[in-house]
Order: structure tokens, then C-alpha cells, then sequence
């Protein structure tokens, strides 16, 4: 038997997406994988998206939290509809002008993946660089032995007020990198890769630049061995090997890297 409550009306309705094709007796059934109600539905997800459309406007989902009905018809169109919080109040806007795609349609993306390598100078492993992207969230990872690093799901608009992503490339003792990334061209690609690029060891104070005061680290710790901030290349020990490869670098600072898409 029908439920009364299930129709698609005018006034309000559901559409459910199930993982199978067996009755629907339930608004609580385990196959609901999503659901959406509008106007008068009383089994929405979370809250109910209102203003029910009418015969000329529809329902279209977001590409990304912010997006608002001006975005989505312009900016933010070429970027998908992907945005599922769970709660089809916040996740719908209300299109006055419709604008319904098929397979024949442009492809849209809302995210792509940043990836690159990058190298320590001086030691053979190369993990646990710290590459970071903001703002956003989660946009954060360690690079691997061999330097690469890979962020997935990166929206193609960092937030609601810059369009664009500071990326930064930080290892203790190390020059950090740091560039500005622009995702807002469309279509966009499955993936962004950096070019490969070496981090220069000596900047053992973190004030991103190698200078007297690094080589005053490595002066007060020469000859010891440990865990030292001194240990320019993580060999447990502090000595003319740190030294060269500081003193190497003496004078640079991050504004010599060239590292870009
Ligand atoms: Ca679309
Ligand atoms: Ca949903
Ligand atoms: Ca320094
Ligand atoms: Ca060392």
C-alpha cells in the first residue's frame, strides 16, 4: 500500500535514493542511502527545504557550503553539485531560472587533488614534510619516504571570501615553501601536481632564513649526539656535516624556491 505521506505534490514532497528496489514501507528504511523534502514533507532529511518550487523555479543542490543562489548561477556553476551536509534545508538553493544538465552537458567538478614531490637536501628520507593548504579544513598531510604528498577533495574555492589557496611546504630545520594556488579556472582537472622541489636545510631557529644565529645552534651543539635541534640531517649527531650543509645555504632565505603548478 501506498504511504499517503511519500507523494510528489505541488505543495511538498520526498524523493528518496534506496539501495535496493524492494517497497518502500518506511520513511526510516535502512536502504534510504538520501533523501530530500520540500514544502509540506514531514520526513525530510534533517530540515525540509521550503519554499516548495513552483511550475518555472527548482530545486537545485549546492556545490559547496557557501554557495548561494547568485554563485550557483554563475561562479560556482561550473563546479558540480556535490554538496550533501545532511540537512536539505542547507544543502538546496531555489533556482528561478532552471537550468537542468544531462550527460550531453559540460563536466562539472567541484574538487580536485594536489599532489607533488618534494625532497629534504642532505638526508635520503624524505617523509613527514608537512604540506598544508588553507584556509579549509582537513586540507593537510605528510609527505611519504619518497617525498610525495597527495591532498584529495580540495574545492575549487578555498571559501566564501578568497577563491584562492596559500600552500606551504614546513620540515624542522628547514627553509619552508610557500605558494599562493589559484583552482578557479574551469574545467577543473582531476589533479594539480607541483613541480618537484628540494627544501634547503640550516634554518634551525624557524625564522625562514639561514643566518649566524642557525650556525650558532649547530656552534653550541657540535660534537653531541641525541635528538638536537642542531642535527641538521637527522643523523643523530651534530657535526661538520651540519655545518656544511648550514653554512652551504648561509644567507638564503624561502624567496630563492620556484615551486608552482
Ligand atoms: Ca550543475
Ligand atoms: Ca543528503
Ligand atoms: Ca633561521
Ligand atoms: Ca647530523
Amino acid at each position: 500500500m501506498a504511504h499517503n505521506s511519500f507523494q510528489l505534490a505541488a505543495s511538498g514532497g520526498h524523493i528518496f535514493l534506496v539501495s535496493n528496489q524492494t517497497f518502500l514501507s518506511s520513511p526510516d528504511a535502512t536502504s534510504i542511502i538520501d533523501k530530500l523534502g520540500y514544502g509540506t514533507a514531514i520526513h525530510p532529511e534533517n530540515t525540509v527545504f521550503t519554499p516548495a518550487p513552483s511550475a518555472s523555479t527548482s530545486m537545485e543542490r549546492k556545490a559547496f557550503y557557501f554557495s548561494g543562489l547568485s554563485a550557483m548561477s554563475s561562479t560556482h556553476a561550473p563546479y558540480g553539485n556535490s554538496y550533501d551536509s545532511d540537512n536539505n534545508a542547507a544543502d538546496f538553493i531555489l533556482r528561478s531560472s532552471p537550468e537542468p544538465q544531462n550527460s550531453t552537458s559540460p563536466t562539472e567538478r567541484c574538487c580536485t587533488t594536489v599532489e607533488g614531490a618534494l625532497t629534504l637536501q642532505g638526508r635520503a628520507d624524505s617523509s613527514g614534510i608537512q604540506v598544508l593548504m588553507w584556509p579549509g579544513s582537513g586540507l593537510r598531510i605528510d609527505t611519504d619516504s619518497d617525498g610525495h604528498f597527495s591532498i584529495p577533495d580540495v574545492p575549487a574555492f578555498a571559501s566564501a571570501d578568497t577563491s584562492a589557496y596559500t600552500v606551504e611546504a614546513t620540515f624542522p630545520g628547514y627553509l619552508s615553501a610557500k605558494t599562493s594556488l589559484d583552482l578557479t579556472s574551469a574545467p577543473l582537472p582531476t589533479a594539480v601536481t607541483y613541480s618537484a622541489l628540494r627544501l634547503l636545510a640550516g634554518d634551525l631557529n624557524g625564522d625562514n632564513r639561514v643566518n649566524i644565529f642557525d650556525l650558532a645552534i649547530i656552534g653550541g651543539q657540535y660534537g653531541s649526539a641525541g635528538s638536537l635541534t642542531g642535527d641538521v640531517n637527522g643523523d643523530g649527531k651534530v657535526n661538520i656535516q651540519d655545518l656544511s650543509l648550514a653554512s652551504g645555504n648561509f644567507g638564503q632565505d624561502s624567496s630563492q624556491y620556484t615551486w608552482s603548478p
